[in-house]
């Protein structure tokens, strides 16, 4: 796990590898994005509460996750019924070397961030079995990443999250609340029209 060229930093369990991917990644895996968007959409989904979330999401593997007024779910299918595309090699690339375990995953979330997009604190743990890593890669503009405990209301720690860094959460900060509080809109010259990206990957079935 981890990475002799990257600094690691240790927040509430959670590790952050800065710097973990090179400029050239970064580039290859935005267009490995686009690619994926021309057969799965990002789309503005809907909590269960009926509030349309801020950040747009994509997806691609066995199973995306979705969310609407029935709730949060990993679903086999988009929600025009297709199924969701392969997730790129460069993505599973990142997985083997950092997320430390032999199994593959299955699923494989793209955040979009836009200007003044915002992710609230949460758990994660829609997925079947939660005991597997959570790695998640940020490309272009700089976000203000919040980590709790496992606890609601426990005290929270911030960094910022910048391009090419990589995250793994996983034994003790697997079930922390986390989330992203603002991006620095324009800060990274990575997306030509700004925003931020990240890629969580996950064993979710
Ligand atoms: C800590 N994404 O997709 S990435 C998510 O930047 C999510 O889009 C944020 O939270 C984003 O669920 C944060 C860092 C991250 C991802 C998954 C985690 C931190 C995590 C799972 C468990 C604990
Ligand atoms: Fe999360």
């Amino acid at each position: 796990m981890g990475d002799l060229f990257s600094d690691k930093l240790e927040l509430n369990g959670v590790a952050v590898c800065a710097g973990a991917l090179d400029r050239p990644a970064q580039e290859q895996m935005v267009k490995d994005l686009r690619l994926l968007a021309g057969n799965a959409p990002f789309r503005q989904y809907q909590t269960p509460g009926g509030r349309k979330m801020s950040v747009r999401m994509s997806a691609a593997g066995a199973l995306g996750w979705v969310t609407d007024r029935s709730g949060y779910r990993y679903d086999p299918h988009q929600p025009d019924g297709r199924d969701w595309p392969e997730i790129p090699e460069g993505v599973l690339a990142v997985w083997r070397r950092f997320s430390g375990v032999n199994r593959i995953p299955d699923s494989c979330l793209v955040n979009f961030y836009g200007k003044g997009a915002k992710m609230g604190m949460h758990q994660d743990r829609d997925e079947a079995d939660t005991k597997w890593p959570v790695v998640s890669i940020s490309l272009g503009d700089d976000a203000l990443f919040r980590v709790g405990s496992a606890e609601p209301r426990g005290p929270t720690k911030s960094v910022w999250l910048k391009s090419g860094d990589v995250a793994v959460l996983s034994g003790e900060g697997r079930m922390v609340y986390h989330g992203i509080d603002r991006i620095r809109f324009g800060s990274s010259d990575l997306l030509p029209d700004g925003g931020r990206l990240n890629v969580t990957l996950r064993v979710a079935g």
